[in-house]
């Protein structure tokens, strides 16, 4: 296959497993998820890179239409949460070569920190767009008489904490145990 197609067919795939792996309840109420989809994709953005990251973000964004998983209280909160949010995950893909020269190079420690910067990216642009629409459009699901904006970080914060720990943890294994996947051959 040629490269470019087989860039975009991997990135399909593993939009296709995030939203699969995002169907498994990790859920608490409305405002309080982790998202264990977030590991499919930021692993295919470490091993891609941004383009390619942004692109299969955008495509697992746009899954949650046509399968029925959209949390709708207007257009433009759907946008945000759905369209700018899930793309935000691909920019994970920025330490993309420093984690390709450090596995070629075999320097584990530095390898592990771009894999840990990664997670931290990939969840944290994405759940700042969270954080922005909880804040702005969510403010009638507050609990226990908080102001919107505060109710919003610590939801998001704890959210996309908890999923950027848990794709951490899933980057750093893979690094251990199978670097190679980080390393596409074309
Ligand atoms: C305070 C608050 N509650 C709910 C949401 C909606 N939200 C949060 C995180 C992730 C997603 C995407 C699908 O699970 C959504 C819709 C929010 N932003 N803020």
């Amino acid at each position: 296959m040629q490269s470019k197609t087989r860039v975009w067919v991997e990135g399909t795939i593993l939009a296709a497993l995030a939203m699969v792996l995002s169907f498994i309840p990790l859920k608490i109420g409305v405002s309080f998820s982790i998202s264990l989809g977030q590991i499919a994709l930021t692993v295919f953005a470490a091993r891609r890179g941004l383009k390619p990251g942004l692109l299969a973000g955008l495509i697992w964004g746009l899954l949650h239409f046509p399968l029925g998983d959209v949390y709708y209280l207007s257009i433009p909160q759907v946008l945000i949460e759905y369209l700018l949010a899930y793309l935000f995950v691909g920019f994970a893909g920025i330490y993309a070569p420093k984690i390709h020269q450090s596995i070629l190079q075999g320097n584990k420690k530095t390898r592990n920190k771009y894999l840990v910067l990664t997670g931290l990216v990939g969840a944290g642009a994405r759940y700042f767009w969270h954080f922005i629409a909880g804040w702005i459009f969510w403010g009638d699901y507050v609990q226990w008489g908080m102001s919107p904006v505060i109710y919003s970080l610590a939801m998001n914060g704890l959210s996309g904490l908890a999923t950027g720990i848990v794709s951490i943890i899933a980057l750093v294994i893979i690094g251990e145990i199978y670097p190679q996947l980080y390393l596409p051959k074309n």
